[in-house]
């Protein structure tokens, strides 16, 4: 699923993150860099051990932050690592997804990345709910892309078929009514 957000495309797409070929593809770390398991463990193992050690000189990152480094193996030219909040029900989880999502877009930005592709941050094994996610998601994408056009394309890759139906549901409730919103090439109006 497509839509044109400012002069930027966003697409939902289900799949694997490490086969993405853009600009950057953002891994949902943890604080130490570490590998780990989920998507950062599938990123280090296609990337080769490279990106483990340029990790380790990194020193580590905090909840909400983004660092950037080298793809290595990866079909992507670099890796834009944040960490996204463990899920406690608390006040403080939406903003720190939020500022996830924001400093990968705008460290991607700052590096004159053009495109770049997220995972579902923070809803594996750090809990959070997919559909809450999702929104948080959606909206700070949207948002940033409306004031920044410097980013051509960001895409929403999502591993299993239940959270890519969430996305797009999602999607389509926050973004119909913008001005310009395509959905595969076809104009959606602001009343369906
Ligand atoms: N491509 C796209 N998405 C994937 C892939 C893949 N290859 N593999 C898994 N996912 P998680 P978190 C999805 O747990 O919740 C690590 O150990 C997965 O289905 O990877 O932020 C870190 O070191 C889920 O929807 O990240 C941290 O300790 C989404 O990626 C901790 O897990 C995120 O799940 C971070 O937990």
């Amino acid at each position: 699923m497509e839509f044109k957000i400012g002069k930027s495309k966003f697409v939902i797409i289900q799949g694997d993150i490490t086969k993405q070929a853009t600009d950057a593809i953002v891994n949902a770390a943890n604080k130490y860099l570490s590998p780990g398991g989920g998507v950062s463990g599938a990123i280090h193992k296609a990337s080769g051990c490279g990106l483990a050690d340029e990790c380790k000189r990194l020193k580590g990152c905090k909840t909400g932050e983004a660092k950037i480094t080298e793809g290595y193996n990866l079909p992507a030219k670099h890796v834009i690592h944040t960490v996204g909040p463990v899920y406690g029900g608390k006040a403080d989880d939406k903003i720190d997804l939020k500022n996830s999502y924001r400093n990968c877009l705008l460290t991607a930005a700052e590096n004159k990345l053009k495109s770049i592709s997220f995972p579902s941050i923070s809803t594996g094994i750090f809990g959070y709910p997919v559909k809450e996610a999702a929104e948080i998601a959606v909206k700070t994408i949207a948002d940033f892309l409306k004031e920044n056009s410097q980013i051509e394309l960001v895409q929403m890759i999502l591993f299993g078929n239940s959270d890519f139906e969430i996305y797009k549901k999602t999607a389509l409730k926050y973004l119909k009514k913008s001005d310009k919103i395509c959905m595969n090439n076809r104009a959606i109006s602001s009343d369906g």
